[in-house]
């Protein structure tokens, strides 16, 4: 800030440092990078944007505390040389006198590319630039699937390149010059880069990682949608676990084995608190047909699913339902627990932690018959139809004739089409690592649509590439040097978990990668708050996996444990592949 005040002083330019006289559409038109800074892009100088925006308010956000913030809101437009694509991107610049030297890229969920007004305040705060993008697909009002098909059977490939990794990175790449322009910063200072996202999100925060690895300084990703081939059709799991074993639970019903699992599991972390923080020892020591014969009861209502992105189903009226829990019901919860194999028993995917919802096996109800039946579960549903079968539909009609071996087929046919795009499992990490980029890696520990086991199996995945020959303490901790992972007690997909209110949630993020990034200051557990429940606003922190959190001294005292029939529980042997499955 000194250097823009002397530069100001000496230049004696008119660019002063007010929010409303620096956002000007000439001001933005001036700094815009020129044509070619990016080879083959071309801006669209008349497109720009910019309202200056102040006291804009945010509380009651999981990914950054609560704040009010001024900023200059700026669009523009660019197009790919030789291609019809014009690309949106959008920027929240603070005030000059506000700006702390940071970018931060943010990215979108389910097929979402950006959720720019929900994630782009997280920057600001912090005196960053946010920036998001539309991906190419004709307005922030588009997702990917709905220019993903030019015509049945015919992929737009450019939106699939764009949406896998190379929008976020041409957004960031553009947004660093961009921002060090309109702050008249010189080109050699440094402006620290950041990614936050979450699911979608999360998985575009990899695909920087693995593809982008000089431009960013930090990343922060939350329960990343990678692994996408396997990701999005195992969605369809728990609807065949149903078909397969022929009974479909009502909701209630599993709602009740969920219920059951917190109790009998809570305790075993050290602290009944109600939440589980140890799935592990809950997979390790409690059997589910324990449950079998207890009482449930849910009143008559009008429900729709929790969570976000993938899965949600539109609202539903349910009858009352009551009744006691089945043998069959059991059976079907712990299947779907154990995850994919096919029919030569050999390990094909994961599957949710014990104490996570079922939100993927929820039923429908028939009036007409009185019964629960199959609900396909829509994230898997529009994945097959239009990404395998690529037919311009949202959903399957039916799952007729469909087998574990048939969800192993799906799953193979997207890892393989989809792999230089998609799949954003690359192990490798050298150039991000060599450039000294950070990486805090999360994931709710009771996620209810991307297995929590899905990032321990990255994680291992980069470790043992990045380190192979080492021991697995020695290569867990160079890794930590610069990588870390924390599964977040009782949370669900990116979200707070209604069904373990005492949870907490890493809610300061953006503080404590800046503070590793700028002072070297290590994260050796992640900050993180209650957020919700009588315990709102108490500080917990965080284990660095493969640490495990316990409590002893009746719940008071608080360890990272190494555990190691605990970690052995998140390994896994995809052999249902002839590849290695990062
Ligand atoms: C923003 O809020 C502050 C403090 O409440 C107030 O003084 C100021 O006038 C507000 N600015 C605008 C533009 O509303
Ligand atoms: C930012 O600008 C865009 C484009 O003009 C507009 O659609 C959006 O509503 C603006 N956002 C805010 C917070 O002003
Ligand atoms: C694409 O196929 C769907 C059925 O799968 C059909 O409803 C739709 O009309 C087709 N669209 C075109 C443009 O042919
Ligand atoms: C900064 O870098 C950009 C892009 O390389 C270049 O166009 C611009 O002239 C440079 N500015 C100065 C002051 O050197
Ligand atoms: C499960 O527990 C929640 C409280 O977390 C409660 O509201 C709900 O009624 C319980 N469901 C059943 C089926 O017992
Ligand atoms: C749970 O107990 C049942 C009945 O004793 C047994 O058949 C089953 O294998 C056990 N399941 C697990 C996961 O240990
Ligand atoms: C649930 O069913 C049991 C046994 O049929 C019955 O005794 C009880 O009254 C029912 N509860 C409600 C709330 O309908
Ligand atoms: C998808 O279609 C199936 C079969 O018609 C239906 O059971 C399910 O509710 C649909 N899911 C969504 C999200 O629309
Ligand atoms: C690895 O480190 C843990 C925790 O420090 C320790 O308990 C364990 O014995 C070590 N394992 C080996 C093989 O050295
Ligand atoms: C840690 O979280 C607490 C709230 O739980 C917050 O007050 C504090 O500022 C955070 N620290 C950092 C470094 O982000
Ligand atoms: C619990 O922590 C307190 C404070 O650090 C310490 O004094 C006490 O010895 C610990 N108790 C046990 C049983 O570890
Ligand atoms: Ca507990």
């Amino acid at each position: 800030m000194n250097q823009l005040l002397t530069l100001l002083a000496v230049a004696g330019t008119a660019y002063a440092t007010s929010l409303s006289s620096a956002c000007t559409t000439s001001r933005i038109r001036e700094s815009l990078p020129d044509d070619g800074y990016l080879l083959g892009v071309t801006f669209d100088r008349d497109s720009v944007t910019a309202n200056a925006v102040y006291n804009s308010s945010h509380s009651g956000e999981v990914f950054f505390p609560d704040a009010t913030i001024n900023f200059c809101n700026v669009t523009f437009s660019y197009t790919h040389t030789g291609s019809g694509q014009n690309v949106i991107v959008g920027y929240y610049m603070p005030a000059p006198d506000d700006f702390k030297s940071r970018f931060l890229a943010t990215g979108g969920g389910a097929y979402a590319i950006q959720s720019g007004s929900m994630s782009a305040p997280g920057g600001v705060m912090y005196g960053a630039v946010s920036g998001f993008t539309d991906g190419g697909f004709g307005s922030m009002d588009n997702d990917f699937d709905d220019v993903f098909l030019l015509s049945n059977g015919t992929i737009n490939w450019p939106s699939v390149y764009m949406f896998g990794y190379q929008a976020i990175k041409e957004m960031t790449i553009i947004g660093k010059q961009f921002t060090k322009n309109f702050y008249d910063v010189s080109n050699s200072s440094k402006i620290y880069t950041y990614y936050q996202g979450c699911s979608e999100g999360g998985r575009e925060g990899w695909s920087q990682a693995q593809r982008a690895g000089t431009e960013y300084d930090g990343l922060i990703i939350g329960a990343p949608a990678i692994r996408y081939g396997q990701q999005q059709a195992n969605h369809l799991y728990s609807n065949i676990v149903e078909q397969t074993l022929g009974y479909y639970p009502p909701p209630c019903e599993l709602e009740k084995i969920v219920n059951e699992t917190i109790a009998a599991c809570d305790p075993l972390d050290g602290r009944k608190d109600g939440v589980v923080s140890r799935s592990d020892l809950c997979q390790l020591h409690f059997n589910m047909t324990s449950i079998i014969g207890k009482h449930y009861y849910c009143a008559a209502s009008t429900s729709s699913s929790l969570g976000l992105g993938f899965g949600k189903r539109a609202s539903d009226t349910e009858p009352a339902q009551n009744g006691t829990v089945s043998a069959e019901a059991v059976a079907v919860a712990q299947k779907i627990v154990d995850g994919l194999y096919d029919s030569q028993g050999r390990r094909a995917y994961i599957s949710y932690q014990m104490g996570a919802a079922f939100d993927d096996a929820a039923t429908s109800y028939d009036s007409a018959t009185g019964e629960w039946g199959l609900d396909i579960a829509g994230a898997g549903g529009e994945w097959v139809a239009r990404f395998l079968e690529l037919k311009d539909e949202d959903n399957l009609s039916s799952l007729e004739g469909v087998t574990y071996d048939t969800l192993v087929g799906w799953m193979k046919q997207g890892m393989t089409r989809y792999m230089d795009s998609l799949q954003t499992t690359i192990p490798d990490l050298t150039e991000f690592y060599e450039n000294g980029g950070k990486i805090i890696h999360f994931h709710g520990e009771q996620d209810e649509s991307i297995p929590t086991g899905s990032s321990v199996h990255y994680y291992n995945s980069v470790r043992q590439t990045m380190y192979s020959g080492q021991s697995y303490n020695a290569s867990t901790k160079a890794l930590q040097d610069w990588y870390r992972l924390f599964l977040v007690p009782g949370a669900a997909h990116c979200a707070l978990n209604d069904a373990q209110p005492n949870g907490p949630f890493p809610q300061t993020n953006f503080e404590v990668m800046s503070l590793w990034v700028e002072k070297g200051i290590v994260p050796e557990t992640l900050n993180a708050t209650i957020l919700q429940g009588e315990y709102e606003g108490n500080n917990e922190q965080l284990c660095a996996w493969p640490l495990r959190p316990y409590w002893t001294n009746n719940g008071k005292n608080f360890t990272c444990q190494y555990d190691q029939a605990s970690i052995d529980t998140f390994d896994y042997d995809f052999d249902a592949y002839k590849l290695p499955l990062y």
